[in-house]
């Protein structure tokens, strides 16, 4: 977001940088071919150059949702190892390849979420009873990250109103407040004066009881894989990217708009509402196209990014407010 490109322009990870999730999945096969002995020994060295890869690549616990129709774009899905491999995690580095890298290292059991404040009924819920809390459903978002780049990832959860219902905010709550870990010892990304840490992001109340505001931990029928902000996240796809807070260890429901570090640290450039909107640019680039990750070359036309990021009917939230000026 505020960090320069890279000198060469090349803002994507190189292909050698890149963790191969399907040859580690296809390693077995090859295993057995291997045995069998038909390998060609082309693919023998090839393999052999990956090993390294493959010993990183994680093997995630599957996850069972159903998927909700009513909450699936017809774009075509990004490539998983797009998905894990380009990512925003400042925790980990503000470099796009450090959250695959680094990221790894956070442990994510055991895991609790605290919630407090203007809550009838706080309560410190254990991140295997949050997985249980509600049916999982899989939902097909687009991302739009605020950066002009977008993807489109099937992720699993359950919209964040059942966590709502649970904890009863009471009538003083008008704002929700995000708080991801700042853990010392497996952030890198700590030790630099980037954000104030930790990340701290936010909603209106209307905004997180919106059904579409998905509280998340999986995606890809997995467990969510740490550098996309295992093991729980929230996505709330009409807005940018930063919002979509990750790793999270608090929820504050408070009567007074919260702290968000983008807005925080640089208050002229990210608002706190930050709906995707076309219409507003940010005041060092256009916001009016994307480039869709997976589908990038040289020669690919930009798509036209979409007020809302396509969910038009979050619009009743904003009636009567001017976007320009809570942007
Ligand atoms: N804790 C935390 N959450 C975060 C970020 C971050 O740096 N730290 N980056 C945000 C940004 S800018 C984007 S675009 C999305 C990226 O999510 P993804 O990597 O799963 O695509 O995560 C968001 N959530
Ligand atoms: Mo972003």
């Amino acid at each position: 977001m505020l960090i320069p490109r890279k000198p060469n322009g090349i803002d994507r990870p190189f292909p050698s940088e890149i963790t191969p999730r399907a040859v580690f999945e296809s390693r077995r096969s090859f295993m057995r071919q291997l045995a069998a002995g038909t390998v060609a020994a082309g693919s023998l060295l090839e393999m052999a150059s990956r090993q390294a890869f493959a010993a990183d690549a994680p093997n995630l616990q599957k996850l069972a949702a159903r998927r909700n129709p009513s909450y699936v774009v017809m774009d075509r899905v990004t490539p998983y190892t797009d998905a894990t491999t380009y990512n925003n995690y400042y925790e980990f580095g503000t470099d796009k390849s450090d959250p695959a890298r680094y990221a790894s290292v956070l442990k994510t059991r055991p895991w609790t979420v605290a919630v407090e404040g203007e809550v009838k009924k706080p309560m410190t819920f254990d991140i295997d009873t949050l997985l249980k809390m509600a049916p999982l459903e899989e939902r097909v978002y687009r991302l739009r990250c605020v950066e002009g780049w977008s993807m489109v990832i099937p992720w699993i959860g359950y919209s964040f109103s059942e966590l709502i219902k649970k904890v009863q905010p009471t009538s003083n709550a008008k704002y929700v407040q995000f708080v991801s870990d700042a853990d010392k010892s497996a952030m890198p990304g700590l030790s630099y004066p980037v954000l104030d840490w930790p990340y701290v992001e936010g909603l209106r109340i209307d905004e997180a009881s919106h059904p579409l505001t998905l509280l998340t931990v999986g995606m890809y029928g997995e467990v969510l894989p740490n550098q996309n902000g295992a093991p729980i996240r929230v996505v709330v796809p009409w807005k940018y990217g930063f919002k979509s807070a990750k790793a999270i260890v608090k929820i504050r429901f408070v009567r007074d708009q919260p702290a968000t570090a983008w807005n925080m640290a640089a208050p002229n450039e990210y608002g706190f509402y930050s709906n995707v909107n076309p219409h507003v640019d940010h005041p060092r680039w256009s916001q009016a196209t994307e480039r869709r990750i997976g589908e990038d070359g040289f020669f690919t036309p930009k798509r036209p990014t979409l007020m809302f990021n396509g969910y038009s009917q979050v619009a009743p939230l904003y009636a009567g407010m001017d976007l320009r000026k809570y942007f």
